[in-house]
């Protein structure tokens, strides 16, 4: 990494920001990375809470850009934990030479561009400043937390802590009454793991999640030389695939099935382990029966995990339809709420008033705690870009231009900002993609576009508004044609209160993605304006 002038600067240094910062140095360019961290990971390095763990198959969820990487590199278990992913990425930064290039505790405070010079100018939080020809957003669509705005937050005496945020430092559990505030998949790890720990642990549940068994396991010796061997082709076929991942489908709607059949179907995936629950037809996500006829099994399921009926009843998703908010896999967590040392507060039946000195009240009355857990999720898709807030060498910062929801075109340039790229942004397959391998897809794009510029003797590029436009509408059409708006959740900002509700990624299919994304670059960048 040299002083002065960088031809790209990334920012993170999670998933998407070591490969971009591989590739772009592969490419010959100088590259520098800005991560507020101290180390690389991202949202792996910050939610190292307990139990925290990745519910995509690991063999799919890491890179597939080395052969010699992935003959490397043996997942122990097939869903792996936190502590393993964090290695893991550590290990690639470490073989690739990433680290060199990345300055840590480099939070990016300001991002403005000159246009007289035709550089962005980067300030971080300790006063330094940076500038590059581009640069490149990778900043995680799940990084910025939802912030607690609970009345008397502030007053809490005993510990407070945050999955998001959660402290680097070994927490002890043992002998103190712990409260735990969120039942998505950050809860249920949470719940699960530290309830064997506290002396007692009351969950407070707004909405309970649909869930079904993990089944996670060790990665036998055989299995591991098969995945080695086959890998390959394994990721060609992978990346051909809706979500860019293994997925557990039959490949066929609901409809077309005979009653026996379908619950040939379900059985098989759910016996499998994992989210293939909501994949296993290929209506699930779009048509209401189809829905009703999965979230209908996975409430009898759920109805085999928890005997108690009151308490049956409260941990039973209603209400919306399965998959339209994160679907959730687990390991002993409904099992857990028959512990003696476990209680569940329905914020439904008993909302939640306050946070004291001592606990929470709800209007059920209070709760003496020690310590209190915040799991409630995320500023989604846009929290991280916004809380950089570029601004353009016209003075229009991304706020403003996102005022009426975020627009990008391909995902990857907002119309107006030239020469700032975003990764796994709104507008592109994100979260519904298998973030490792779209990560790669978009690095080897963004690559692959300052080549072309540089070969061309261009010096900038920005999307043309009415591509921008056109896919936009595309996306919202398509989202509009899913069950995914029903529900409040993150997907589509709901989960943040005063949040523009719109879905927060391109839902046409990872494969798709890829052919529109290489088809403006084969065409020369049709719907980008060069100069
Ligand atoms: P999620 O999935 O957004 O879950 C947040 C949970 O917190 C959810 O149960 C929320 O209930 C609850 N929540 C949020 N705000 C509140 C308030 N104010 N009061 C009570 N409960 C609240 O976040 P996670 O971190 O668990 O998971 C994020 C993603 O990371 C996950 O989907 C995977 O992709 C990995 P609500 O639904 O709003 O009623």
């Amino acid at each position: 990494m040299s002083a002065g002038n960088h031809d790209v600067i990334v920012v993170g240094a999670g998933f998407a920001g070591i490969y971009a910062v591989h590739r772009l140095k592969q490419a010959g360019l100088d590259v520098m990375c800005l991560e507020a961290a101290p180390e690389v990971g991202g949202v792996w390095y910050h939610n190292c809470y307990p139990g925290a763990r990745c519910d995509l198959l690991s063999v799919d969820y890491s890179y597939s850009f080395s052969e010699e990487l992935q003959r490397e590199w043996r997942w122990s278990h097939r869903y792996a934990d936190q502590p393993e992913i964090l290695a893991y990425l550590k290990h690639v930064a470490d073989r690739f030479d990433v680290r060199r290039h990345i300055l840590f505790d480099s939070w990016v405070s300001g991002l403005r561009r000159d246009d007289e010079t035709g550089l962005w100018m980067v300030e971080t939080a300790n006063g330094a400043s940076h500038a590059a020809r581009f640069v490149i957003l990778a900043t995680g669509p799940l990084s910025i937390p939802k912030e607690p705005d609970f009345p008397g937050y502030g007053d809490f005496e005993g510990e407070l802590y945050r999955t998001s945020r959660w402290p680097q430092h070994e927490v002890d559990f043992a002998g103190k009454r712990v409260g735990v505030i969120g039942t998505g998949s950050s809860g249920l790890q949470t719940i699960a793991t530290i309830a064997g720990q506290a002396a007692h642990l009351t969950v407070f549940q707004r909405t309970p999640a649909f869930t079904a068994p993990a089944y996670n396991r060790p990665v036998t010796d055989e299995e591991n030389a098969r995945i080695v061997k086959d890998y390959p082709a394994y990721r060609a076929a992978m990346k051909r695939t809706y979500a860019g991942g293994y997925m557990f489908s039959s490949g066929k709607p609901v409809a077309d099935c005979s009653e026996e059949e379908r619950r040939e179907i379900l059985d098989r995936y759910y016996a499998e382990g994992g989210i293939g629950y909501v994949s296993a037809f290929t209506d699930v996500l779009f048509n209401e029966e189809a829905n009703d006829v999965v979230a209908d099994y996975l409430r009898e399921k759920i109805a085999t995990r928890v005997k108690d009926p009151v308490l049956r009843e409260k941990l039973t998703p209603r209400g919306f339809p399965i998959g339209s908010r994160r679907p959730c896999i687990d390991t002993d967590y409904l099992e857990t709420f028959e512990r003696d040392n476990v209680s569940l507060v329905d914020l439904r039946e008993t909302p939640l008033v306050r946070f004291t000195a001592s606990g929470i009240e709800t209007t059920g009355g209070h709760h003496d705690l020690d310590m209190v857990i915040v799991a409630i999720g995320f500023d989604a898709g846009t929290g991280a870009a916004l809380a950089i807030d570029p601004v353009n060498g016209g003075g229009l910062s991304l706020s403003q231009a996102w005022a009426d929801g975020p627009q990008t075109y391909l995902g990857m340039n907002v119309a107006g900002f030239p020469n700032l790229f975003l990764m796994n942004s709104p507008g592109g397959t994100s979260v519904f993609g298998n973030m490792p391998v779209v990560s790669e897809f978009e690095g080897d794009w963004i690559a692959q576009c300052i080549a072309w510029l540089d070969a061309q003797g261009k010096t900038g590029i920005e999307a043309r508004p009415e591509a921008q436009e056109a896919w936009t509408r595309e996306l919202h059409a398509i989202s509009e044609n899913t069950l995914l708006m029903k529900a409040p959740s993150w997907y589509s900002g709901g989960n943040i209160p005063g949040k523009k509700r719109g879905i927060l990624a391109y839902l046409g299919g990872f494969d798709v993605y890829q052919d529109r994304g290489q088809g403006e670059a084969d065409a020369g960048y049709p719907g980008f304006v060069t100069c």
